[in-house]
């Protein structure tokens, strides 16, 4: 059964025309996103904002090019590091942002924040806290698909830190075996909070746990989002067509350290300096004006719209109500009548 054809992703851009509109929105995805999360500090350094605060400043290639080479029905299970995510998969910033604040107007009406924001409509499946944790979810989430005999495919994040973590090594495995239509694919920013990966992996290569699962696999760097957006559209495809799940590692770096309260000694300025190099926005946008050519103040207009977007996203939140007091007692259980199978 093939439902979801007509929610098939942009297909692979055939001339140079199509290219640059391709690279136009991703640039304009990732610029949102930054904006986003620039105002989520600058709320958080007033006090507006509470609990835990971690930004994905610098790593915003691969959410967005990942969810770019994905259709809408396909499902995506993130981390607690997931404002890009959930945005790449059609949430709106209002939603992200009245979260944090705590509103009832947030993604999950203010009672998640940061690490658990979620969209059933737009299968975004969370936002979790606990490492390596959500990745038998994310498995459990692709046995369904194949289950029901449906042929989206599961996008499952995390970062370096889930590679020694018990529960990653359950959900690969049962991928493996059970020839699941899902794509796991590690954010690899080279830290598990102040911890480098030299210190948390013996085989520094993510993807050399992929043969002992028969995961197929693929590794590379992520500053270029067209590049994300091809290599993990090839694994989208193999896990759909063929059912054979693929294990994918991206290098990437964070500009922040972990969470809002983290200075970030543990490494280098000029280290930070060197990554900075690599910033996939402003690389994007070099792009679009050297190699396709794009008139310096169509991007100024678009920075400019998405500058008021997001200023009126902090409005939105700013304006909304608190989380409702009752609604702590919803949602503890699941509710069948909220099931949209059961209609
Ligand atoms: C099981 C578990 N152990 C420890 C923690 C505390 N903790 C939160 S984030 C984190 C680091 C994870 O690093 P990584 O997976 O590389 O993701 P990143 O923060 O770099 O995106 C740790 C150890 C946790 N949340 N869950
Ligand atoms: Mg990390």
């Amino acid at each position: 059964m093939n439902k979801s054809d007509q929610n098939a992703p942009t297909a692979q851009p055939e001339n140079h025309e199509q290219q640059r509109a391709l690279l136009g929105d991703l640039y304009r995805q990732m610029l949102l996103i930054r904006r986003v999360e620039e105002a989520s500090a600058k709320a958080y350094a007033q006090g507006k904002i509470g609990g835990f605060l971690h930004l994905g400043i610098g790593q915003e290639s691969v959410c967005v090019g990942a969810i770019a080479a994905a259709r809408k029905t396909d499902y995506v299970v993130g981390t607690y590091r997931e404002h890009g995510h959930y945005i790449a998969k059609g949430g709106s910033p209002k939603e992200v942002l009245a979260e944090l604040y705590g509103k009832a107007t947030g993604s999950s009406g203010g009672l998640g924040g940061s690490m658990h924001l979620f969209s059933q409509k737009n299968r975004f499946l969370g936002g979790y806290g606990i490492v390596g944790g959500h990745v038998p979810l994310a498995a459990g989430v692709a046995f369904a698909s194949k289950y029901r005999d449906e042929d989206d495919v599961t996008l499952c994040f995390f970062g370096d830190g889930s590679v020694p973590q018990g529960a990653l090594h359950e959900g690969l495995s049962l991928a493996g075996l059970w020839k699941l239509p899902i794509v796991f694919i590690c954010e690899n920013n080279q830290y598990s909070m102040g911890t480098p990966l030299y210190r948390t992996l013996a085989v520094e290569d993510v993807t050399e746990r992929a043969s002992g699962y028969a995961l197929a696999r693929d590794r590379f760097k992520g500053e270029d989002v067209l590049r994300v957006r091809e290599r993990v559209g090839v694994a989208i495809e193999r896990a759909r067509k063929e059912r054979q799940p693929t294990l994918i590692e991206v290098i990437t770096y964070r500009f922040r350290g972990h969470s809002m309260s983290d200075p970030a000694t543990y490494r280098t300025k000029e280290e930070v300096e060197e990554w900075k190099l690599r910033d996939p926005v402003p690389l994007a946008r070099q792009r679009l004006l050297a190699e396709f050519a794009m008139p310096e103040d169509q991007l100024v207009s678009l920075e400019a719209a998405v500058k008021a977007e997001v200023q009126e996203a902090v409005r939105f939140a700013e304006s909304s109500p608190p989380a409702e007091q009752e609604s702590v007692w919803k949602h503890v259980y699941a509710d069948p009548a909220l099931d949209p199978r059961s209609t």
